[in-house]
Order: C-alpha cells, then structure tokens, then sequence
C-alpha cells in the first residue's frame, strides 16, 4: 500500500491529486504543522530535510513533489498522465515540470519562509514583495504559454496540470494572484472541476478561496 505524507494545502497536493487521478488505494498521512510533526525523529527518518511531501511505495521512500510526480506518471502509464518517452512532447513536458518545481515553488518558498532569507521585519518584508513580482512574471510567462489550451501541456492532461494548480492557490491572497490572469483564470476553474481535485480538497479540509 503506498503511503503519502502532507499537510493540507502544502506540496503535498499535487502528488496527492495523481494519487486520486490514478484510481490508486492509499493512505494519506496529514502531518500537524502546529506539532511539528514534519520535524520529528521518525518522519526526518523517512525524510531529512523534514519537509512534505513523502511517498512510501514498499521499499521506496521518495521525497520531492516533481520527483514523486514523475514516479507516479511512469508506473502508471495507463493513466496517461505523462507523454510517450523520448518525443518533443515529453522533452516539453519535462521542461514546464522542472520549471515549476525549480523556479516557480523556488520563489514560493522565499516568499513564505522570508525569515529564512533576511532578519528583521522590513528586510524580510523585502524579500517578500520581490518574490511576489517575481512571481507574478513567471505566472505571467505560464498564462502566455497556455493560451487556449484545454490542459497545460494541450488536449491532454498531465502531471503538470495539478502542479501548476497547486502552485496557483499559492498565489490567492496574493495582489496579484494568477486566477487574474485571462488564460489561467478559466483554466484553473477547469482543474478545479475534475473529480480527483474534489476529492482532494474535501480529503484536506480545505474550503473557498479554492484558488
Ligand atoms: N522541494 C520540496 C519542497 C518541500 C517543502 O518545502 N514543503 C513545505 C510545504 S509546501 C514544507 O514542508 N515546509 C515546512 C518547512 O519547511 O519547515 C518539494 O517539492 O517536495
């Protein structure tokens, strides 16, 4: 039985998302972030860095959402939630996961955790409202590459879908947050519709603002 660790509305969400896109049984593990849960001895046990999300498949424990995303596409090919290997689709593919997980959650992580990055209130401050510019001209950058597409990546679903919308409901008390943006908006309510997404949100407890 595969077993994923979380948080509510954290990175978790994605591979929890293809988690109930697959169809896959599993146990959902939701840490307490007022515990501290993520920091104990047993779950640093599973994983060092004391972050979630975690995946337990048997003997493979794995952390990294995009990592976790990627196992799940490929040993679960027939929920094609990946293009074939070695085609320019799945070069393409590839390229806006990492972008995601690389430079976008990258950003995120800044503007969340600002004392990790500068002391004192009006440095962290700073720190904050650059990462949100940056932010939003990388959310920007997404609107304009998915266009009128139904899905990110076209007229497929894929992997990428519930990690570009986990990391657009980062950005929902933000000023300028993506659901403005004229491609995104509509795309992220499509996200919102599906099934799994449901499933999800009810599972974590999560409720309006969606996105
Ligand atoms: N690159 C990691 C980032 C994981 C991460 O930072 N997760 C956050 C929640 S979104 C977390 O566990 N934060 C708790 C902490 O940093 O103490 C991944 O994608 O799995």
């Amino acid at each position: 039985m595969i077993t994923l660790y979380g948080m509510p509305s954290t990175a978790s969400m994605a591979p929890h998302i293809l988690l109930r896109e697959i169809g896959l049984p599993f146990d959902l593990k939701l840490l307490s972030r007022e515990k501290a849960e993520h920091k104990s001895d047993d779950y640093r046990r599973l994983n060092p860095n004391g972050r979630v999300p975690t995946l337990v498949d048997g003997d493979l424990v794995l952390f990294e959402a995009a990592a976790i995303c990627l196992h799940l596409a490929d040993s679960y090919p027939a929920a094609g939630l990946a293009p074939a290997l070695g085609t320019a689709e799945r070069a393409h593919f590839y390229k806006w996961l990492v972008y995601l997980t690389n430079t976008v959650q990258a950003d995120m992580l800044v503007y969340f955790y600002p004392e990790r990055h500068a002391e004192g209130e009006a440095a962290q401050a700073t720190v904050r409202s650059m990462a949100e510019e940056r932010l939003f001209g990388q959310f920007v950058l997404l609107d304009r590459e998915l266009g009128g597409n139904l899905w990110f990546l076209g007229e497929r679903y894929s992997a990428v879908d519930p990690y570009l919308f986990m990391l657009a409901r980062w950005t929902r008390f933000m000023t300028k947050p993506a659901r403005t943006l004229p491609n995104l908006g509509p795309y992220l309510a499509r996200v919102l519709a599906r099934p799994a997404v449901q499933a999800v949100f009810a599972a974590e407890g999560l409720s309006d603002p969606y996105y």
